[in-house]
């Protein structure tokens, strides 16, 4: 990616803002090696999330759900945060307040260093029961090919995520929108944006006056509202975004390069 891939009036009000969201998505993984949701790859592409991700799917076949998560957290337990994590985590050095919001549950953004993060979707490090709504804190059972029971009571152990139907965590789905409504620039990335309300965050931004920039390699109902779309990789396009960025923190008195866009 060239700067002149980068639009102008992203990187000015990028150089000038005080406050950014990163609202992020599975393809923000991808380059890690963590499957996305639409079109991922193996046996698990022949289910679709919504026939896997809800409460109804749990309680008709949670073996099948289970080992699911077993899957995935088991890669996600092999895989390092990316390229494009650590350009999003880079950027609290450049903007005086930046927030990530994320519909991941990899742990991947905070492990690439980055400090305020909301999860709109949960985490599949923690785990608690559907009868007693215990924690469940998965010792040696972290390989366990069985669903876990609960200790206190017996019931079924699922991962503390968002299923369908299911609200967001009050806590973090606020922070999210306040930071939303504050931003000066919102940059979305690697997400379909057809899962709701997360998928409301950019337009909540460009409400309260934000500039959206949707990175993505393929169009989609984000990348068509945004006032910037970046076609590219979150691991190639991201580091780009910062460079340039750094270059126009520390020499404001230089032109900004990219497009007159
Ligand atoms: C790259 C790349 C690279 C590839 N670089 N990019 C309003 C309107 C319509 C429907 C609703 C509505 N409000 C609520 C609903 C219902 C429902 C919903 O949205 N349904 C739609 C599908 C129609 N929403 C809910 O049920 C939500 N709850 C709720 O609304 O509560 C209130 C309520 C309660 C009771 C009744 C009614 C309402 C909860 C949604 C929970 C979603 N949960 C999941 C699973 C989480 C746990 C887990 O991870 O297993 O969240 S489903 C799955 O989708 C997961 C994701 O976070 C989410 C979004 O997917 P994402 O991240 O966008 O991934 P993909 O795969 O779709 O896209 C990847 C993108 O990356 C692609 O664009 C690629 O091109 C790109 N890409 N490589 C950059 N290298
Ligand atoms: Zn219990």
């Amino acid at each position: 990616m060239s700067p002149l891939d980068i639009p102008r009036r992203l990187l000015e009000r990028l150089g000038a803002a005080d406050s950014v969201v990163v609202f992020t998505g599975a393809g923000m993984s991808a380059e890690s090696g963590v499957p996305t949701f639409r079109g991922a790859e193996g046996i698990w592409s022949r289910f679709k999330p919504e026939e896997l991700a809800t409460m109804s799917a749990f309680l008709r076949n949670p073996q099948l759900v289970w080992d699911w998560y077993a899957h995935r957290r088991t890669i996600i337990a092999t895989v390092q945060p990316n390229e494009g994590h650590r350009a999003v985590a880079d950027l609290e050095h450049l903007v005086p307040r930046v927030a990530v919001i994320t519909q991941n549950i990899d742990n991947l953004h905070r492990r690439a260093g980055s400090t305020v993060v909301h999860e709109l979707h949960g985490n599949i490090e923690r785990n608690y029961c559907v009868k007693c709504g215990a924690p469940h804190e998965m010792g040696s059972e972290r390989a366990s090919p069985e669903v876990p029971r609960c200790a206190m009571c017996g019931g079924l152990v699922r991962p503390d995520v968002v299923w369908f139907g299911e609200l967001l965590p009050e806590e973090d789905w606020e922070a999210a929108v306040r930071a939303a409504s504050g931003a000066d620039v919102c940059i979305s990335v690697g997400t379909s944006g057809v899962v709701y309300p997360a998928a409301s965050i950019p337009a909540i931004a460009r409400k309260a006056g934000a500039l959206h920039a949707d990175v993505n390699p393929e169009p989609g109902p984000l990348s068509e509202a945004a006032d910037v779309f970046i076609k590219g990789l979150a691991g190639a396009v991201l580091p780009v975004l910062v460079q340039h960025l750094e270059k126009l923190r520390s020499r404001p008195d230089i032109a900004v390069p990219g497009e007159g866009r």
